[in-house]
Parts: C-alpha cells; sequence; structure tokens
C-alpha cells in the first residue's frame, strides 16, 4: 500500500502530540541513558534556535529550555518519546558562542565526537542553521565530524519568519549547493519558524521517516 505525503505527516502529527517527557541530561559519556531505541539530535550553534524548535515541533512550551544566555550548557539532553518508548529527541550542545572559554570548546569536542562516533542508535543529526546567517565557517566542524563518523544529518534552517521569501529561497539554494559534496548530508533542506510553525509538519515527517 501506497503510503502519501499526507499519511506520513498525519501520523508523526499524532506521534509528535502523544507522550513526550525529559529524561535526563549527559555532561559526559557514562551519564548516557542506555541504548534501547532509536535517536534523532538536533545541533547548532548557540542561539540558532534548538530548544525553541524542540518546543514547537513537541507542540510543549517548556520541554527544552530555551535560554538567552547562550553557550552555558554542555550537556546531551534526551527526551522520551512514546508510551511504551518509540525513540528519543536529543538536543545537542551548541557551539560556537564568541566568549566560550577554550576549555568549553575542547569538552564540546570531545562529548560530541564520542557521541556521533560510538552510538549505533543515533539515526539522524538536524544541524540547525539561522535562515539569515546561511552555513557559516563556524558550522564547518561539526559538518566535517559528521561526514567523518557517517552519521546521515540534514540541514534545517531556523527563524524562517526573519526573512523575505526570496531571500529564503536563495539560502535554501545556496546551503544546498553547499552540502552537495558532503557524503552524509541528505540533499533536502526544511525551511522552518517555530514561531510561526512553519516547516514543523514536515520536520516531524521527516523524523518520523528516519527512524527506520
Ligand atoms: N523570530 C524567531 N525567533 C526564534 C525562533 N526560534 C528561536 N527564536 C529565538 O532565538 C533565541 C534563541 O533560541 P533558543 O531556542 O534558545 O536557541 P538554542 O540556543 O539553539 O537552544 C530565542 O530568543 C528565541 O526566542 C523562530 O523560529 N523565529
Ligand atoms: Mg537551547
Amino acid at each position: 500500500m501506497d503510503v502519501t505525503d499526507e499519511d506520513r505527516i498525519e501520523q508523526a502529527r499524532r506521534i509528535f502530540a502523544g507522550p513526550i517527557a525529559f529524561l535526563k541530561s549527559a555532561p559526559t559519556l557514562k551519564f548516557l541513558p542506555d541504548a534501547q531505541v532509536p535517536e534523532v539530535a538536533f545541533a547548532g550553534r548557540s542561539n540558532v534556535g534548538k530548544s525553541s524548535l524542540i518546543n514547537a515541533l513537541t507542540g510543549r512550551n517548556a520541554l527544552a529550555r530555551i535560554s538567552n544566555t547562550p553557550g552555558r550548557t554542555q550537556e546531551l539532553n534526551f527526551f522520551d518519546v512514546g508510551e511504551p518508548l518509540r525513540f528519543r529527541l536529543v538536543d545537542m550542545p551548541g557551539y560556537g558562542y564568541a566568549k566560550a572559554p577554550k576549555d568549553m570548546l575542547k569538552q564540546w569536542r570531545f562529548l560530541v565526537n564520542d557521541y556521533l562516533r560510538g552510538r549505533a542508535v543515533l539515526k539522524r543529526v538536524n544541524v540547525l542553521i539561522d535562515s539569515r546567517h546561511g552555513l557559516k565557517p563556524v558550522d564547518a566542524e561539526l559538518l566535517d565530524m559528521l561526514d567523518e563518523a557517517a552519521v546521515s544529518y540534514r540541514i534545517i534552517l531556523t527563524k524562517a519568519d526573519k526573512v523575505k521569501a526570496s531571500d529564503l529561497a536563495a539560502v535554501i539554494e545556496r546551503t544546498a549547493q553547499a552540502v552537495r559534496k558532503r557524503p552524509a548530508a541528505h540533499p533536502e533542506i526544511i525551511a522552518t519558524s517555530s514561531e510561526k510553525g512553519m516547516g514543523l509538519p514536515e520536520l516531524r515527517a521527516a523524523v518520523i521517516d528516519a527512524l527506520d
């Protein structure tokens, strides 16, 4: 039987409207939860809109903390989806915070690298990029780590409500071009706005598709 886009989107909507709960924060690998179910992670520089997007996808206001003091947390945050448990969402620590001490960058690098390399249940990383800025040199290190660890990833543009439609089309095109030769990158980019709800049904469906 054919599964239409509408069916996929409706099924995903239902899953994200169901039970979702914060499980734990892992500041180092020994605090990771057991690898019981597939994981889909969200990564990006500080302030790109990761927490807002996780909240918007799940329709919950305060699931992932929305912080106005970026660069403080160097933890992986795990959220359980479904009862019984179906999969986990993972909020990865941000990067690119100008005032961050050197130690923090080092810690970020170790934690992210270890997680990406050692996690067989990690199915997809959604790499968030601000629609106003597009890909920046600071994002390259993460993309390199993902390509080297052979972890499938997809670029998700955030804060699409902040740019004109013509500029959004241009940044989508530019970003797609920039990742075309990267081996682990998904070729299609999703533009989202947590504020206006744009792209959220498609991203929910993409998260569910990534599970199998
Ligand atoms: N206009 C607009 N602002 C957003 C959107 N998503 C996040 N923001 C704002 O961007 C800032 C950083 O968001 P946050 O989710 O904490 O980013 P994080 O550091 O990546 O988790 C906050 O002030 C949010 O209100 C969006 O879709 N549209
Ligand atoms: Mg956050």
